[in-house]
């Protein structure tokens, strides 16, 4: 719910300290060898918030040979499972404690609510790191029964050194989704957090440490995409990448993969998700669906419902008109001093710019803009939120991912006009569909896209496989001439 956080809100906010700017490789946080570093700015003000070591491909060498080494030598992927999630729920426990701070430094980072960071960012890592502790003594291979002469049976065994590319929109819960089964899958790994937000990532692996994971099993890389987000999809020592970011990039890592090892790659990328509202629809729930699903998180989600089908009879019904209504008494400002703010700023210049070119091309394309749509506020990057109507198909905005607070309107007739066939759930070509909610995720339930949107699960046992080996074992049957 869009206003759930209001309430929370504890102003005025402190800035938390931040203790964690270096890499952290082999346990220990160290400078690029380089000496290079980067800014991390505040999205309220753009004013510097801490310099960041800058990771760069000698830097990525170092952390793979220290996530080899611990998966080769060391006693992670040995121990046993229970052992292993015994750890994760002590690292789980830790997140949880740690909740406040944790939230203070993602909100500043990524001009994200507080409230909504603890409950959603935080509580998401600290229940994927509960869900897949829970799942690591549960992986078993199969027995099988083969022809003739022999018996086998499957290992399924862990992957090796995972790079993991995380981006800014939801950085904690990325950081949790990708690790946790990693980790409980045996594997060790590199993790590249967005240049955007490096700060939340290198907190959790001072937490991991705390929590007894060993040496070299977590290593974490801040840095830029084309340099340590490179190194780590082109090395040849890495066994597998999960990415979360645009189609573009995930673009550049499979073929990154391709031309070195041939690493599995898993992406999930953005989106262009319809909210499809029937005529028998509840309008008062829907027009607060339309919302959340759009301006949650600033819009910046790759499940936000940017294309909002609305069927012809309710098109125009005064109870739509509502929307427009509800958006005057929607609150854009600093989502860390205003209990009253429902929107922070975009996460940087360059996105804040992205989604008002979007937003000037809508508009000069012929969509009507209901309301919002402007920068506000004298610093930071702030914008109205947008609401679109006569929106039609071919139109940019109703094709490209804008990555902010746009809704667009659209109307249908029939249900084989909205999906061009019968049965809605079933024949939407989707990863995910949210029937009468929005934003439902939980740790056992699988997330991520389908056609251009990405393939490969995050959540979910099936996101345990990702980071998995299956091996077959064939013995011959005693009394065989093998
Ligand atoms: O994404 P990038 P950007 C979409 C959204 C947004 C657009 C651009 O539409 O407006 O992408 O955002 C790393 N090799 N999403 O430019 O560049 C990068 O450092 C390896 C959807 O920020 O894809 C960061 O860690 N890695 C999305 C991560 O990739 C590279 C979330 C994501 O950044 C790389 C974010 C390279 N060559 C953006 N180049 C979602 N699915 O939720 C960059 N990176």
């Amino acid at each position: 719910r869009p206003d759930e956080g209001k309430s929370w809100a504890p102003p005025p906010f402190e800035a938390p300290e931040v203790r964690f700017t270096k890499l952290f490789i082999n346990g220990c946080f160290v400078d690029a060898v380089s000496g290079r570093t980067f800014e991390t700015r505040d999205p309220r003000t753009g004013d510097v918030i801490a310099s960041v070591a800058e990771g760069d491909r000698e830097d990525v060498d170092l952390a793979v040979k220290a996530a080899r080494d611990a998966f080769d030598h060391g006693e992670w992927p040995r121990m046993s499972g229970s052992e292993r999630g015994r750890i994760m729920a002590r690292f789980a426990d830790l997140v949880e404690r740690h909740a406040d701070e944790l939230a203070a430094l993602e909100s500043l980072d990524a001009g994200k609510h507080p409230a909504v960071t603890k409950a959603v960012d935080v509580g998401n890592a600290a229940g994927s790191l509960r869900y897949f502790a829970g799942a690591a003594d549960k992986i078993h291979g199969e027995t099988l029964r083969m022809r003739g002469q022999f018996q086998g049976y499957t290992l399924r065994e862990p992957l090796g050194v995972a790079g993991l590319i995380i981006p800014w929109n939801f950085p904690t819960t990325m950081f949790g989704i990708k690790v946790a089964p990693a980790l409980a899958a045996g594997c060790t790994m590199v993790v590249k957090p967005a240049e955007q937000t490096p700060l939340s990532a290198l907190y959790l692996a001072d937490l991991a440490k705390q929590a007894g994971i060993p040496d070299g099993v977590i290593n974490v890389v801040p840095g830029f995409g084309p340099t340590a987000g490179a190194a780590i999809a082109s090395h040849m020592d890495v066994d597998m990448v999960s990415f979360t970011g645009s189609t573009e990039v995930g673009r550049l890592i499979m073929e990154a993969a391709a031309r070195s090892n041939l690493k599995p790659v898993f992406l999930e990328l953005g989106g262009k998700s319809p909210l499809i509202i029937f005529d028998d629809a509840d309008l008062d729930m829907a027009v607060e669906l339309a919302i959340s699903a759009n301006f949650f998180n600033k819009g910046e989600a790759c499940v936000a419902a940017s294309r909002v089908y609305v069927q012809e009879s309710i098109y125009d019904r005064r109870e739509f008109k509502k929307l427009a209504e509800r958006m005057r008494s929607w609150v854009v400002g600093d989502p860390l001093n205003d209990p009253r703010v429902d929107q922070g700023p975009q996460v940087d210049k360059v996105q804040y710019e992205r989604v008002l070119s979007y937003i000037e091309h809508g508009k000069r394309e012929g969509a009507t803009l209901l309301t919002g749509g402007t920068p506000c506020g004298q610093k930071g990057y702030y914008i109205q939120s947008a609401v679109f109507t006569n929106v039609n198909e071919d139109m940019v905005i109703a094709k490209e991912e804008i990555f902010g607070p746009v809704m667009c309107l659209m109307k249908f007739r029939t249900v084989e006009e909205a999906i061009a066939t019968r049965r809605v759930v079933r024949s939407v070509r989707a990863g995910l569909v949210w029937v009468n909610c929005y934003f439902a995720v939980c740790s056992d339930c699988p997330f991520g896209g389908r056609g251009l949107s990405g393939f490969g699960k995050d959540e979910g046992l099936h996101a345990l496989d990702k980071y998995l080996a299956v091996k077959s074992v064939v013995t011959p049957l005693r009394g065989s001439p093998w």
